[in-house]
């Protein structure tokens, strides 16, 4: 399984590469890399694994993350209203158009490969238009699909997409957003938290 130790930090230089398409037919060690990042998200989601292994609780990881210079990554997140999950291994996506409109998470983003104690505000599109290759981790089928994704699924995804071009959170970071309405989640209001 993969820990902590196996993703790399800033510094590294693979985190600058821009990644290279990755062959399809999938091979078996991409398949097996890309089952080992999804069980990476699955673990670092339940609190026994967390404690256990000292995992930080993630939504998405890529494979320059884990020294692997490779248009893949894996996401499990769920939509803000909590309705519906978005669980992707990705390989060679591309964003194929997005809105004008433009959205951040309020509480500010931060990074697998970035020290825990930085965060930042990141301003990104609402709504993307990806075309990608699937992966179905239990059969290893693969699709070329057309997603359509809005609000924290999107920014989950553009986060990682960006780990594909060299790109970290913090090249993006903005001091404050005055005119852009944060995502919203369901929670917050349920929960006051
Ligand atoms: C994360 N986790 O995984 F809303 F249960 C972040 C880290 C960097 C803090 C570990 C995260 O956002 N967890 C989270 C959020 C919730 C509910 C919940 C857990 N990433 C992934 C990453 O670094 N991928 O490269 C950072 C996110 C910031 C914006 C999108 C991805
Ligand atoms: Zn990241």
């Amino acid at each position: 399984m993969l820990l902590m130790k196996d993703i790399i930090q800033d510094g590294h230089p693979t985190l600058r590469k821009k990644a290279k398409l990755v062959d399809l037919p999938l091979s078996k060690e991409n398949f097996e890399t890309l089952k080992l990042m999804m069980d990476y998200i699955e673990n670092s989601q339940k609190e026994e694994m967390v404690t256990q292994y000292q995992l930080r609780p993630s939504v998405g990881l890529a494979a320059p993350q884990i020294n692997k210079s490779l248009k893949m990554f894996c996401m499990k997140t769920f939509s803000e209203d909590l309705k519906t999950v978005h669980q992707y291994a990705v390989v060679n996506p591309k964003i194929i158009s997005h809105s004008e409109e433009m959205t951040y998470l309020p509480g500010g983003e931060g990074c697998l490969s970035v020290d825990e104690n930085t965060t930042g505000l990141v301003k990104r599109p609402k709504r993307i238009k990806v075309r990608a290759n699937l992966v179905d981790l239990s059969t290893g089928n693969v699709k070329e699909t057309v997603l359509k994704l809005k609000g924290y699924a999107a920014i989950v995804f553009q986060h990682e997409y960006d780990h594909l071009l060299g790109i970290l959170f913090t090249d993006k970071i903005s001091e404050a957003l005055p005119d852009i309405e944060p995502i919203h989640f369901v929670a917050d209001e349920e929960t006051e938290l």
